[in-house]
């Protein structure tokens, strides 16, 4: 396969001002008609014309009314044409009930749909499939369903075609079709400057019921942007669309965004707290792409950062302000440790901005998306909340309607503020998560922070500039009290020290609150000031922070030296759970153990090779402690965070029950099951049956509960979904590819559904213990249906290559069984390009 290279950018040769459509739906031959205006590109030295296109089955083309017959190519065509503005006709045939990769236009449940980011539009006709080719685009759908969506305001409609036209310019990335017998769950909203917008959420019938959160949520995602951004909607029509077959979580196509059903439908009985707070940051999400990413778009594909950090940091601002900021920011971190830090730590680390890809499907990554999140959060931590305020106007304002780079974005900043930003850009090219040492002195009231940066090799990068690092500090007194209040040090060298005077005694530092950088913070200090950051911390960060650095240090004694659990941690943890001055949500994130594979990565950094079993082992050593220790405390959290009220997904509903469930995995531990049991019978909302299932099943005991959620919900795909995930998550190691086996075998068990494809096998690298189970039967059950599902759907089987990325981490035996799944994979005849990228690269 090919490579392509970011400096080998050249602009489009020709421009497109307008495009015309017309679909003539049929499930196994769709013809698209096109009528495209072009014109010489003057930025453009070549006159080369080519078109995008697969698997398209060409009828005939036409230019300025001419029959013409173009060179057909690999991945498109070429033709000669006018070194002057002309119309290019096109017809084209396509199959959407063949269509299993759901790239392009596909059929789901019977309805048509289409995915185009990234470059899914050249499935559906030749183009210039490209982001910075913008133009207008006219459709027309032609067919037999009661409803036909497509961008923009909606023309002329009738039985058998609707008209739709978007005024906004667009790369066809962002072009989008439905057409199905939907229902509406219809709303309205009013700009800051009076435009009335209508709002849907277009559903299959049955599923109506479900969408009045997703509606508020939208509701609320608008009058945000226009508070905190100024950004105002600017079309008359929004129209959100749920699928079950979808390879992301949902696309920001223009006015008309298309949702997996997992992250758009849900209802107290059938979704859990966590699935309405991701519901509301994914509408959020697609929502503000309107103005980052769509109205403002990328150039080319190696700046997909510059829209997805962005807009990332932007939902994380919604939710903050939403719903609990600490709580949000300490779950975000969570999950950056989990999957970025572990991408920037293995053989698929990459820059921010990549200098080459093979698929760009394969950089819709943790790192583009979570640490391009991070690194916006770094400049306005430097620049200010107002010359942040500042550039992003002058962004909107510049830039409307361009396809931008890094560059112009970090211009915007050098602009207002006046900052050199030459070095911070190394964000955006150098992969790797820094690794911050501290160290400390102190005398006659000055006390001295010592820091020292250093990034480790990643794959093509082997030594690395040191990086402009915003460490966000806060200085203690003995007596807990705060005697410095936060300040932000820039660090920008590889060695910096930082001094404060005027202190009447050592101070305990806290160090990154806030987590201002995404690095590796390494410091010497033992679990006295730990327990005291625990108890007297003011920022919520570095408190839980300090509460997970206790309870990981206590698990790497336990593993590596057979140690007991930590008392300390034990009574800090404690102290902590029962003070109910502190949110109950925090107190639930507290109760929470480093992952598995947290602990993995942590003893692999310290020059140990993980033992997956041990560390299983030791966190249920830990717990079940941990239970006893909390025995009276667990019993009494469990009645007060009872809610009692009618069921609201908010955050203080929330909080109230991911306590409760926290104290009754700790009951469960102590009582064997029945009060889960309990719990599990009377459960009138998925929160609270979830929970008691896992409960359930961790302690071997939920045989009839499972049996029963089947029972009850064996109609409703999204809880089905979660029926397979529970079993193998918390399936105990020895069991865990057994019964990923047999679920395999289930007959709701299907390849074609990436939902429940992830639920599946997705679920089995989520047990880590199971994963790398010494049998090595996690392995090949994994690479078995990797191999089975490529050449159905290679994005998502791509994406789940992944599982293996840590392989390097490990003992020699589980490397080889690894490396031999791996080959294996790789030897498969046809094996898709993505698939190919994905374990090459993790097979280094
Ligand atoms: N659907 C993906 C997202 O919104 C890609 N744009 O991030
Ligand atoms: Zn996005």
């Amino acid at each position: 396969p090919q490579t392509i290279y970011l400096s080998d950018y050249t602009p489009p040769t020709y421009l497109v001002d307008q495009v015309h459509l017309t679909f003539r739906l049929h499930p196994e031959k769709t013809r698209v008609i096109s009528r495209i205006e072009f014109r010489p590109n003057p930025a453009s030295q070549s006159r080369e014309f080519f078109l995008h296109g697969e698997d398209l089955r060409l009828i005939s083309a036409r230019i300025d009314g001419q029959e013409v017959s173009p060179d057909m190519v690999q991945g498109g065509l070429r033709c000669d044409v006018p070194d002057a503005p002309f119309v290019w006709e096109a017809e084209v045939e396509i199959a959407p009930a063949q269509n299993t990769a759901l790239e392009g236009l596909y059929m789901s449940s019977g309805m048509y749909c289409t995915q185009c980011e990234a470059e899914g539009f050249r499935k559906i006709t030749y183009y210039p499939d490209l982001p910075d080719v913008m133009a207008t685009f006219t459709v027309r759908i032609e067919g037999e369903t009661p409803v036909m969506l497509s961008n923009g305001n909606p023309g002329a409609t009738r039985a058998s075609f609707a008209e739709w036209h978007d005024p906004w310019p667009k790369p066809a990335y962002l072009f989008a079709l439905v057409a199905g017998d939907l229902v509406s769950h219809p709303g309205a909203f009013t700009t800051q400057s009076g435009r009335q917008v209508e709002l849907n959420i277009w559903v299959r019938p049955g599923d109506e019921g479900k969408c009045a959160f997703a509606m508020e949520a939208l509701k609320k995602s608008m009058t945000w942007d226009e508070q905190v951004y100024g950004r105002e909607y600017d079309l008359d029509v929004f129209n959100i669309v749920a699928v079950d077959d979808f390879n992301m979580g949902a696309m920001e196509n223009k006015g008309l965004n298309i949702f997996n059903s997992s992250c758009v439908l849900a209802s107290p009985e059938t979704s859990t707290d966590a699935n309405f707070e991701r519901i509301e940051a994914i509408i959020a999400h697609e929502y503000f792409h309107n103005w980052t990413g769509n109205r403002i778009t990328c150039r080319d594909w190696f700046q997909l950062c510059l829209k997805e950090g962005l807009t990332v940091y932007r939902d994380a601002q919604f939710t903050a302000d939403m719903r609990s900021a600490p709580v949000k920011r300490i779950s975000d971190v969570i999950a950056l440790r989990a999957r970025q830090f572990r991408e920037d730590n293995g053989p698929l680390a990459h820059p921010l901005r990549p200098e080459s890809f093979v698929e760009i499907n394969n950089f819709y990554t943790a790192t583009v998306y979570e640490k391009g999140a991070e690194v916006i959060g770094m400049l306005k931590r430097l620049v200010g909340d107002a010359a942040y305020a500042k550039a992003l106007d002058l962004y909107f304002d510049r830039h409307d309607g361009q396809a931008c780079t890094i560059e112009d974005w970090l211009a915007v900043f050098e602009e207002v503020t006046g900052r050199d930003l030459g070095q911070f850009k190394r964000w955006y090219s150098q992969a790797g998560t820094p690794r911050l040492r501290v160290s400390d002195d102190y005398h006659d009231g000055t006390y001295t922070l010592h820091f020292e940066q250093d990034t480790p090799p990643t794959p093509g990068q082997p030594d690395k500039a040191p990086q402009v690092l915003p460490i966000a500090v806060g200085l203690l007194g003995p007596n807990g009290d705060e005697v410095r209040a936060t300040t932000v040090l820039e660090m920008t060298e590889a060695k910096q020290s930082f001094t404060f005077d005027g202190l009447a005694a050592r101070p305990i530092p806290s160090i990154l609150r806030d987590f201002s950088a995404p690095v590796i913070l390494e410091r010497d200090t033992d679990n006295a000031e730990r327990a005291f950051l625990l108890a007297h911390d003011t920022d919520p960060f570095n408190k839980w922070e300090a509460g997970r650095a206790l309870a990981r240090e206590g698990l790497i004694a336990m593993i590596l030296d057979g140690a007991a659990p930590d008392a300390a941690y034990l009574d800090a943890v404690q102290a902590m759970a029962r003070d109910d001055s502190l949110d109950p949500a925090f107190r639930a994130l507290a109760l929470g153990l480093p992952s598995q594979d947290d602990l993995a990565q942590t003893l692999h950094d310290r020059g140990h090779t993980p033992d997956p079993q041990a560390i299983w082992e030791a966190l249920e050593t830990l717990r079940q402690a941990r239970a006893q220790h909390c025995q009276d405390l667990a019993v009494r959290l469990y009645a007060q965070y009872q809610v009692d009220a009618p069921y609201r997904p908010d955050a203080e509903q929330s909080g109230a029950r991911a306590l409760a469930n926290a104290a009754l995995a700790l009951i469960t531990r102590t009582d064997g099951g029945a009060q889960a049991q309990r719990q599990y019978d009377a459960a009138t909302n998925m929160t609270q049956q979830l929970a008691a299932l896992s409960c359930l099943l961790q302690a071997g005991k939920g045989d009839a509960a499972t049996a029963q959620f089947y029972d009850q919900w064996r109609d409703d795909r999204l809880v089905i979904d979660k029926w397979f995930m529970m079993q193998i998550i918390n399936a105990d190691p020895e069991e865990a590819a057994t019964v990923a086996k047999r679920l395999t075998q289930h007959p709701d068990f299907g390849m074609k559904n990436p939902n429940r494809f992830r639920a599946t096998l997705g679920a089995l690298a989520a047990n880590p213990a199971g994963f790398h189970h010494a049998s090595g039967a996690g392995y090949r059950l994994l690479a078995d249906w990797l191999i089975w599902l490529d050449p159905v759907n290679p994005q998502t089987t791509a994406r789940m290559c992944s599982a293996f990325e840590t392989w390097k981490r490990y003992d020699d035996q589980r490397q080889t069984m690894i490396a031999q799944e791996l080959d294996r994979i790789l030897a498969t005849p046809d094996l898709s390009r993505d698939t190919t990228e994905m374990v090459s690269r993790i097979r280094g």
